[in-house]
């Protein structure tokens, strides 16, 4: 067996594992050498850093696997409830760095790496995102699972094992590309696969009735839910709980060995390959009848394989006992739906108590509604889910009976017992069949009917959730809604991805317990105006700046200036999210530059606005945004007259390794959705607990970090949420008077300043009178001038640059409530009724 390793000196001396929860640097190293030289996965000759990433992650699985045993062990012997949180998405992102540093042993990795001749900080580059969800609905389930380790609860994740997860993007001539993105090209260290954990699935078929009148669905085709965990270390602590991801597989019988021999190959394995087409993909687009059929298989694929998951749990915790009733079903398992995407649980969990456990209805209802509970996310209409009725019920006969079955008994418990709800009706309905050309079923009404729980993710969200999307249901069940603003987790958002600034709070606050305590940081204002701190934070944050200008260089070809104001906006492109704000301010800004005189343009603040994130492959307008925001900056970053004042890059590519690049190395960052229409944000959260100032519009939880770090440190503009339909009403009848910078900054995109491409189908959504898309609907326009004052107010501001420090630390002190820490806590007290279960 060949022995040579390019480390020869230090890997010849390593025959064999040291022990594998070794924690010290020379031990460490004798792992991953090991690892390096008998996994089977690469040559034994090679040790570059991509090898040397694979070594060093299976030797922290090692460190892991015996505490992520324990855990499983302990909740099993302790039996609490336990939460199992569905969600169809999570933006997991780089494990490698979290892992060691949840561990507490990354300084030693680092040793141990070095000692075999590589960079800790090279090494964690080669891991590939792991990417399966869009944007803050998937990220937001990732710091979930972090938070929910950390405090030691009894949790669990469930979600799908995509094989390309979101897209990765190119930046063309023609704007956005994308490309497939292949998470699991080698292979995933950080997955075990279950092969004792498979679950079958069935889709399609019929319901058949016995004698006895019980239903039963049979028949269709079975695909298999085989289990892969993955571990999720909490931070100091032991408790290591698990990621279960559910993969597609069709049995071996399902593989016609006599048509494959007949050399009919493709029919022979028809189940194989409609079962890899499940989780083909994270969410595929939905345009097509296909594509909807597959997007609900998914949905269902994931409800049915983890409710099939906890029953078997709940029974396997209660075989010693005869004694079990299903009554205490919901005081062992909470279930709690991300958005609607699983909503397929309720009807699932339905079915499966009557059909196979035989409850009655009655029975199997309160089990199922006092187990559920629903986070809404969005009040954005094209995102509210509804499924045509055909779709569902060839999919899931017997699910569409019992949804009919919760449809008839909500709506008769209206009649009998509400007066003057009857105008109501329609609206609440579950299955709204008032087209009959196309009857869907709405699954939030689905979810509020059924759920004990329904929340928000900020206080404003919470509020119209209350008096607009759910305001019928609200009179009904006042007490049925809550808010839980959401949060973040500061291991991943401010201790591994800026560990400088981190050092530097420890010191001042003479602890590191904000790590896990984040209210701490309030302690750092009483230092908010000390020159000492100043000194330190601004050399900190110059720090992240130098790396962000780097990797700005590397990956657009373009150098920006340390010096500069960075100022960014990276988040999924959208049109309510107002990118397109953000481009029309730096054009006016471009075009103002242009016009001064040298004199006046040396007394300007230099800036660099940066904007990045990824647009829906479909979504026509997202994409515009992203070209014109290329072509904006080829003409201003080659225009020497101004260059030096003002840089505008596109970041290609925005992800979560990316996001841990730009945030702590950004200064100014851009919340500027229309009000009422971000749920909540998320980044706006990293950026300010990162010492970032933050310019926004009073929308989702910008609302709340304004008023924790102060007015005076938040540059504040636009229309209230309350105003917004009256304005659109404005519009509507003609009374709306278009700011004239607004005018020339459109002006100016339609002279041709920018190329030739043809942005009047972009303008013109912000033209005309009414009608989602057209007649500015999301008051780009009525927020232009005060957004165009703002930005001044930044200029001024950033030109003084203790006041800016004090602010940049003053948003680090007031950032302590956006922890998922608190956010999970208050799910676990007021939604699931979980305690901590931590291992001893
Ligand atoms: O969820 C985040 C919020 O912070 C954001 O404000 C909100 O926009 C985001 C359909 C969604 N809402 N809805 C989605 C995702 C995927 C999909 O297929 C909708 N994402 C959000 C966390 O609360």
């Amino acid at each position: 067996f060949p022995m040579a390793t390019p480390k020869e000196t230090n890997a010849t001396k390593v025959p064999a594992i040291a022990h594998p929860l070794a924690e010290q640097p020379s031990e460490i190293a004798s792992n991953i050498a090991y690892h390096a030289r008998y996994s089977p996965h690469f040559s034994p000759l090679k040790f570059d850093p991509e090898q040397a990433y694979y070594a060093a992650a299976e030797s922290v699985l090692d460190l892991l696997i015996q505490r992520w045993n324990e855990t499983y062990l302990h909740f099993h012997k302790i039996d609490p409830k336990q939460t199992y949180y569905l969600s169809m998405e999570y933006l997991q992102g780089r494990a490698l760095t979290n892992a060691i540093g949840n561990l507490g042993v990354s300084g030693a990795y680092a040793d141990a790496l070095n000692k075999l001749g590589h960079e800790l900080e090279e090494i964690v580059e080669q891991e590939k995102d792991a990417a399966l969800g869009n944007g803050g609905l998937g990220r937001l389930a990732s710091c979930f699972l972090d938070s929910m380790a950390t405090l030691n609860l009894p949790a669990w994740g469930y979600g799908l094992r995509y094989r390309y997860g979101l897209f990765k993007q190119r930046i063309s001539k023609e704007g956005q590309e994308e490309v497939a993105e292949d998470w699991l090209e080698k292979f995933s260290p950080w997955e075990v696969v279950r092969h004792d954990i498979v679950y079958p699935i069935r889709f399609f078929g019929h319901v058949e009735i016995s004698p006895t009148g019980s239903r039963k669905w049979v028949g269709g085709e079975i695909i298999q839910a085989l289990a892969y965990d993955v571990p999720i270390p909490g931070y100091k602590t032991k408790n290591t709980i698990s990621l279960r991801l559910w993969e597609a597989k069709a049995s071996a019988e399902d593989f016609d060995l006599f048509q494959f021999n007949e050399g009919q190959y493709e029919s022979a394995s028809q189940l194989h390959s409609r079962a890899q087409q499940i989780c083909a993909v994270l969410y595929p687009g939905d345009a097509t009848e296909n594509g909807k059929m597959l997007r609900l298989k998914q949905q269902f694929f994931l409800c049915s394989a983890s409710l099939q998951d906890i029953i078997m749990r709940f029974k396997e915790r209660r075989s010693g006992n005869m004694a079990w009733k299903w009554s205490e079903f919901p005081s062992k398992v909470a279930v709690q739906l991300n958005d609607t995407h699983p909503t397929l649980a309720i009807p699932e969990l339905m079915r499966l108590l009557m059909d196979d456990e035989g409850l009655g209805w009655d029975e199997a209802w309160d089990v199922t509604t006092s187990t559920v509970a629903y986070t809404n996310h969005t009040v954005l209409p094209e995102a509210l889910e509804k499924w045509p009725q055909a779709i569902m019920y060839k999919l899931l006969p017997r699910h569409m009976e019992i949804i009919e079955e919760i449809d008839k008994r909500f709506m008769a418990m209206i009649r009998s017992s509400l007066n003057g709800m009857e105008s109501k009706l329609p609206a609440m309905q579950i299955l709204d069949s008032s087209n009959p050309l196309k009857p869907v079923v709405q699954m939030a009404n689905l979810c509020v009917v059924s759920s004990h729980t329904v929340n928000g993710v900020a206080q404003l969200h919470s509020d119209i959730l209350k008096s607009e999307l759910f305001a019928d249901y609200f009179s009904i069940w006042p007490t049925k809604f809550q808010n839980k603003t959401n949060g973040i987790t500061p291991r991943r958002w401010i201790r591994f991805c800026s560990p400088k600034l981190s050092d530097i709070i420890t010191k001042w606050l003479k602890t590191d317990e904000w790590i896990t305590n984040l209210d701490l940081l309030s302690g750092l204002r009483q230092f908010a105006g000390n020159e000492e701190l100043h000194a330190e934070w601004a050399s900190a944050k110059m720090a992240n700046k130098h790396r962000l200008a780097q990797y700005v260089l590397h990956v657009t070809g373009v150098a920006i200036d340390p010096d500069s104001l960075f100022d960014i906006q990276v988040k999924r492109i959208h049109e309510y999210k107002r990118q397109l704000l953000n481009i029309l301010g730096t054009i006016y800004r471009y075009k103002k530059l242009k016009e001064m005189t040298v004199e006046a343009r040396k007394k300007m603040t230099s800036r660099t606005v940066m904007i990045g994130g990824k647009a829906f492959a479909t979504y026509t307008n997202a994409k515009r945004i992203i070209k014109l925001v290329n072509d904006v900056g080829a003409v201003v970053n080659n225009d020497p007259e101004v260059n030096n004042y003002l840089k505008v890059v596109f970041i290609p590519n925005y992800n979560v390794s990316v996001a841990e690049m730009l945030i702590p190395g950004s200064e100014l960052s851009q919340h500027i959705s229309t009000a009422g229409m971000e749920a909540s944000g998320t980044s706006n959260m990293k950026f300010s607990l990162n010492g970032c100032i933050i310019i926004g519009t009073l929308d989702g939880a910008n609302v709340e970090i304004r008023e924790e770090i102060g007015e005076d440190n938040f540059f504040l503009f636009g229309a209230k949420a309350d105003e917004v339909p009256g304005l659109r009403k404005e519009r509507e009848k003609g009374l709306f008077n278009p700011d004239p910078r607004f005018e020339e900054a459109k002006q100016f995109i339609r002279s041709g300043a920018f190329g030739s491409y043809d942005y009047n189908p972009l303008l013109d959504s912000l033209e005309g009178d009414s009608g989602y898309g057209r007649g500015d609907y999301f008051l780009v326009g009525h927020d232009f001038p005060s957004y165009i004052e703002a930005q001044s107010s930044v200029d001024e501001a950033y030109k003084d640059r203790r006041r800016w420090l004090k602010m940049s630390i003053l948003s680090t002190a007031g950032s302590g409530k956006f922890s998922s820490d608190r956010t999970i806590s208050q799910y676990a007290k007021d939604i699931w009724d979980i305690t901590a279960c931590p291992v001893p």
